[in-house]
């Protein structure tokens, strides 16, 4: 039952917004009998009448916040409670009231006073259910939320389930997950959890592309209004929208009337990537009203950032001028809390990214929390927003259509947002394999045909791609010569280890092999091309000279080389940028190649500089001052 979250969660004139973040009821469903709580129907009345609850954190993972191994390690269901009220002023207001979580990993069934409201596959993307007539209003309700974290060959990630029945080595019942990637499958309600109210006729979607015309800004808009089915509604004529436009100062700049329309901004600030201009995330505000003939009924603050995108064969451009990504893939990770959206760590991120001089990310390798995103538009970050399809193998229909429906919630939700500069609809897939070139074809064309210039409706038709707003990529990992996806890409994008999964300990061949390559993938697409990942693994605090492997002289050193590679491949004019893997350690699962930890991190998992972190400051500073 998938279906777009909706518009962020945010008050207005209209709108009142609360929070259910804090400490849930949690309980696990047991290894040895996995329906368990369907059948006894935890769902129907407060978990701590079922049995032992323990505390949990919303928004975290709950694998780490425990000493409890069995929590740690768990797949399966998990369950989540909570009460809450809402006043009566809202029913006698005739509000609709909606619920809103902003992920939960990886499959999830929402439950309201008992009965089910919505349920949700991937772990990524908000979940949206109107709940006004399930509330009991001026009274406790209840909310549970069952939650499954098991990957398979058809979900998104992928992931397999190994049943072990030599009863002789294993325990009866026993089994293995494993995964397609290398970080830890964290799970839990890792963003926050809200409850908000709008009118019965309201705003339930914006679109806004924008363009620039000599020193002016354009603001085209698509608003789309609806009125909820329950209850009797107030509305005299069909509703028209209008729309205010602030600065970033809060102060009134022009308004417009119309459902859908274009507003013109004479001498516009512009949206800019960090260290691009003084003045860099610049973002207005378009407060949106609905109102029919007895006044205003909903209004939304929608945040707009004026620029543009372009790309050809060899260069990206906002706002007309090449741009060279300086950047990071990162993940959300982070002790205790996992997954979880932490403030205090959002706000450090974007400390350290702008220390370090960069001015992108990638969001390997799933979508990141709203939150994130808003600090990206806000910072004059630019983002490759990427969707969970990592390490995909059979492409088969059945995966195709579901890779495509989370592209489309993906978009959906972040097509506004002017930190969006390219879609990535995956991270290193089997492309050696024959069936990719339709697959991604098809899952490529959709993701256009969602991000298309004109007014979209749910319904997704194919589209041109001269119709798409952002370029779409992949990252590629497979031989070029055996590789089915890159085809049908606007940006080549593709991970790359030389000298650590290949020839390890021989710096010495990186240039040559790193100019060789990325060459050729030029050569073979006629198309920009960029590093997405390269790097080392640092032991912090392990000293080396000369550099030996997991020494922080020998990551510092392969970074030298690959400095020197991407300088000859700039001057060839079709190298749009360099993204280090990785920002920080992240935690993998237990294995004996990683001390618990991808180690590949500027940054140690707490945040502070390894010597790599110190050299990737002093070369982005220095490139920024020279492109
Ligand atoms: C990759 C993957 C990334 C891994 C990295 C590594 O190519 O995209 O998820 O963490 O290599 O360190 O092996």
């Amino acid at each position: 039952d998938n279906t777009w979250g909706g518009l962020y969660p945010r008050e207005s004139e209209s709108r009142e917004v609360r929070s259910l973040d804090g400490l849930w009821n949690f309980r696990l469903a047991p290894l040895e009998d996995p329906e368990k709580g369907f059948r006894e129907e935890w769902y129907a009345q407060p978990l701590r009448k079922t049995g032992a609850v323990i505390s949990m954190p919303v928004p975290s993972s709950y694998n780490d916040v425990t000493q409890d191994k069995a929590l740690r390690d768990h797949i399966g269901w998990a369950w989540y409670d909570r009460t809450f009220y809402v006043p009566t002023r809202w029913q006698e207001d005739k509000q609709r009231v909606v619920l809103r979580l902003g992920s939960a990993h990886y499959n999830s069934i929402i439950y309201l006073n008992g009965v089910a409201v919505t349920s949700h596959e991937g772990g990524h993307l908000p979940i949206m259910s109107e709940i006004t007539s399930g509330l009991v209003y001026g009274q406790e309700n209840l909310v549970t939320v069952a939650i499954n974290n098991t990957l398979t060959p058809e979900t998104i990630p992928q992931g397999s389930i190994t049943y072990h029945d030599d009863l002789t080595r294993y325990p009866p019942g026993y089994f293995t997950q494993s995964y397609n990637f290398d970080f830890t499958n964290y799970a839990g309600l890792h963003r926050p959890v809200y409850v908000y109210t709008t009118p019965r006729t309201y705003i339930e979607d914006i679109f806004v592309t924008t363009d620039i015309s000599g020193t002016d800004g354009i603001i085209s808009y698509d608003i789309i209004t609806a009125t909820t089915k329950i209850g009797p509604k107030r509305l005299n004529d069909a509703p028209g929208c209008s729309m205010k436009v602030l600065d970033k100062d809060g102060s009134h700049v022009t308004s417009a009337i119309g459902c859908q329309g274009s507003i013109m901004i004479s001498n516009a600030s512009l949206w800019w990537p960090y260290l691009m201009s003084e003045d860099p995330g610049y973002l207005y505000t378009l407060k949106v009203a609905v109102s029919d003939t007895e006044g205003i009924l909903d209004v939304y603050p929608q945040k707009v950032g004026i620029r543009t995108i372009g790309w050809n064969s060899t260069t990206l451009t906002i706002n007309n001028k090449p741009v060279y990504l300086r950047g990071c893939g990162k993940h959300e990770d982070a002790d205790i809390r996992g997954k979880g959206v932490d403030y205090p760590l959002i706000v450090k991120d974007f400390s350290l990214l702008k220390w370090l001089g960069a001015n992108s990310f990638r969001t390997s390798h799933y979508p990141y929390a709203e939150e994130i995103m808003d600090m990206a538009d806000q910072e004059g970050i630019m983002v490759v927003d990427e969707c969970p399809a990592i390490g995909l193998s059979g492409f088969g229909e059945t995966l195709m259509n579901k890779h495509i429906s989370v592209m489309e919630e993906l978009v959906h939700r972040d097509r506004n947002r002017p930190s969006v500069i390219m879609w990535s609809v995956g991270n290193e897939p089997r492309s050696d394999q024959a069936a990719a070139k339709d697959y991604f074809r098809l899952v490529v064309a959709a993701t256009r045909a969602a991000d298309a210039t004109r007014p979209v409706t749910k319904v997704v038709a194919a589209t041109k791609a001269e119709d798409s707003s952002r370029p779409v990529t992949c990252v590629l990992n497979r031989p070029k010569y055996k590789e089915y996806a890159g085809s049908s890409l606007d940006i080549i994008l593709v991970n790359r280890y030389y000298s650590w999964y290949s020839d390890t300990g021989h710096l010495e061949i990186i240039k040559l092999q790193t100019v060789t390559e990325f060459t050729e993938w030029h050569e073979l697409h006629n198309k920009p091309v960029m590093i997405s990942e390269y790097g080392a693994g640092s032991m912090p605090g392990l000293h080396t000279d000369p550099a030996f492997t997991w020494s922080e002289e020998y990551q510092a050193e392969l970074m030298l080389q690959n400095f020197e590679a991407f300088d000859e491949l700039r001057k060839k004019g079709y190298f749009i940028g360099e993204m280090i893997w990785n920002f920080a350690d992240f935690a993998t699962p237990q294995e004996y190649n990683r001390p618990g930890a991808c180690m590949k991190g500027l940054f140690t998992r707490a945040r502070q500089p390894k010597l790599a972190g110190h050299l990737m400051r002093v070369h982005y500073w220095s490139l920024a001052q020279k492109i």
